[in-house]
């Protein structure tokens, strides 16, 4: 059976609900994302299991958790599998080598790397527990997709126990080029452990070439063969194929959920709150890689140097928190409150406060309100895998004249660079002058790229990505893929484009 029509396991650090105990009752929440909307339905049509952990910190009992689990797999359609893991592989496997070690260094953010021997060591354990519940729930015809940066190991920990089975691997996150990836300790047991996959993929062109960079300082013999998003790299250890394929958002999803009650209450409120003032955006979880800090820097600057500018204007700023507990996430959240009250201490007056945050996860349909009242969403992660939240903002602006601000190193900017406005996040005068340009934008401007962006997120959407990929996983030809929507190898510098 081709990988195609196969049935699926897909495995995940995270279920794709939430376990949690609440006044000594356990509970959980449906995972809601992208991932869940486009795999729920394949899961569903041609059978399969997820496999993950649930999330819950204290111990469960295997027996109570399947009881659990079970009334959920019946409504979903699909049997979740849970992994459990102990506090002591949380620590080590889950915040320290998969968030201490891999998450900075694949974000190109070195210094923050905590790389320690024991986190090391719980990786490549839970990584073997992880696939023991794959193997021995799964068979020869089964294709076993695997995502992301937690999970590296799992299709060599198959092999290891001669367990043969088709496997397919997507990265979230960006691949580093080969002067950073090598700074890792077990670079060469990563790499290992990536090319047991039959299938590797990644979210843009770019990480998919800073892998292959890496193949060869591993393997200088290995070849290249085919053009395209899906590639082989031929090695004498065995092939492997590698594609490009950025992850996308339910469109119809998004565009509905904005014309919802709650999203048209939301965004009339917003703006009647906000009445002739322009409406600046950010979306993100709390995360250092999200540039949050040169965000608000450079919106400090538009306020100082354009004193007319003060009191048209307001940003705000949702904050979900994320990663609770690690020192680092807390130390960026204390930084954060305290450059927003530097802001609004600096420039409110009585009747405007520049800046307003939000420290909390909104429900979606109030978001999709946030996203439709905003004249402009300032995405500028320092580096991020794709970044949903631009292509969520365009798919929710369903009056067609706001303006996407983004970071050139999101991996979104491939395919959105032509109707949003590129900007290095580390150039906070840049960006500072980017933000000023978005309010002056004429409408017919404004409209012309949002029709462009909007365009894009529809067409290539979550299910032309599931579909593109397990058409990849199979060797078949790729659909309504022309070769320039690929991102662009290196950001293209454009310096003082809006001078
Ligand atoms: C990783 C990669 C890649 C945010 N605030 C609220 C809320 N959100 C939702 C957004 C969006 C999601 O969180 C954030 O997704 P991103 O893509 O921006 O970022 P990561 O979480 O870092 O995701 C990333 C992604 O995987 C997929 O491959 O794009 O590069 O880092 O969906 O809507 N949702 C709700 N309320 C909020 O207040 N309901």
């Amino acid at each position: 059976m081709s990988p195609l029509s196969a049935r699926l396991i897909v495995v995940s650090n995270r279920l794709p609900l939430a376990l949690k105990r609440e006044d000594g009752k356990w509970r959980f929440e449906a995972g809601s994302g992208g991932l869940v909307t486009a795999m729920g339905p394949v899961l569903k049509n041609r059978g399969g299991i997820w496999i993950g952990w649930p999330g819950n910190r204290e111990p469960i009992e295997l027996p109570l958790l399947r009881q659990i689990l079970g009334p959920v797999s019946e409504e979903s359609g699909y049997r979740l599998l849970p992994v459990i893991l102990d506090e002591g592989e949380v620590e080590n496997y889950y915040e320290g080598f998969a968030n201490a070690a891999i998450w900075p260094l694949f974000h190109d953010l070195q210094t923050e790397c905590l790389f320690h021997p024991r986190h090391w060591e719980a990786y490549g354990k839970v990584n073997g527990r992880f696939a023991r519940v794959a193997a021995r729930h799964s068979d020869r015809e089964d294709l076993i997709w695997v995502h992301d940066y937690h999970l590296m190991h799992l299709a060599l920990k198959l092999k290891e126990r001669a367990v043969e089975r088709r496997t397919a691997f997507f990265l979230h996150i960006p691949f580093p080029p080969p002067d950073i990836f090598l700074k890792l300790p077990w670079r060469y047991e990563i790499m290992e452990g990536l090319t047991a996959y039959d299938f590797v993929a990644f979210q843009t062109m770019r990480d998919r070439q800073n892998f292959q960079a890496c193949l060869r300082a591993f393997w200088p013999s290995s070849r290249v063969r085919g053009r395209g998003p899906v590639v082989t790299v031929g090695r004498d250890e065995g092939d492997i194929v590698v594609g490009a394929l950025p992850i996308s958002i339910d469109f119809a999803h998004f565009e509905a959920l904005a014309r919802s009650p709650k999203a048209v209450q939301t965004c009339e409120e917003l703006r009647k709150a906000h009445r002739g003032r322009k409406i600046f955006l950010g979306v993100d979880r709390l995360d250092y890689t999200k540039g949050i800090l040169q965000r608000l820097e450079a919106y400090g600057r538009l306020l100082e140097g354009q004193e007319a500018l003060r009191e048209s204007v307001v940003f705000i700023q949702i904050l979900v928190p994320s990663r609770e507990g690690v020192e680092a996430y807390s130390r960026l959240r204390d930084e954060i409150e305290r450059a927003v009250s530097r802001i609004n201490g600096r420039y409110a007056t009585t009747g405007w406060t520049p800046l307003s945050f939000f420290f909390r996860s909104l429900p979606s349909d109030e978001l999709a309100g946030f996203y439709r009242a905003a004249d402009v969403a300032v995405v500028t992660p320092l580096r991020d895998g794709m970044n949903l939240v631009a292509k969520e903002y365009c798919a929710c602006n369903t009056d067609g004249d706001g303006v996407l601000v983004l970071s050139e190193f999101a991996g979104a900017a491939g395919q959105l660079a032509k109707g949003a406005l590129l900007v290095n996040p580390h150039d906070v005068e840049g960006l500072a002058r980017t933000l000023v340009a978005a309010c002056d934008m004429a409408r017919e401007e404004r409209e012309k790229r949002m029709i462009r962006l909007r365009r894009a997120v529809r067409r290539q959407d979550i299910f032309w990505w599931v579909d593109n990929f397990l058409r990849a996983a199979s060797g078949r030809a790729l659909r309504d893929f022309p070769p320039d929507d690929l991102a662009p190898l290196l950001p293209r510098p454009r310096e003082r484009p809006l001078a």
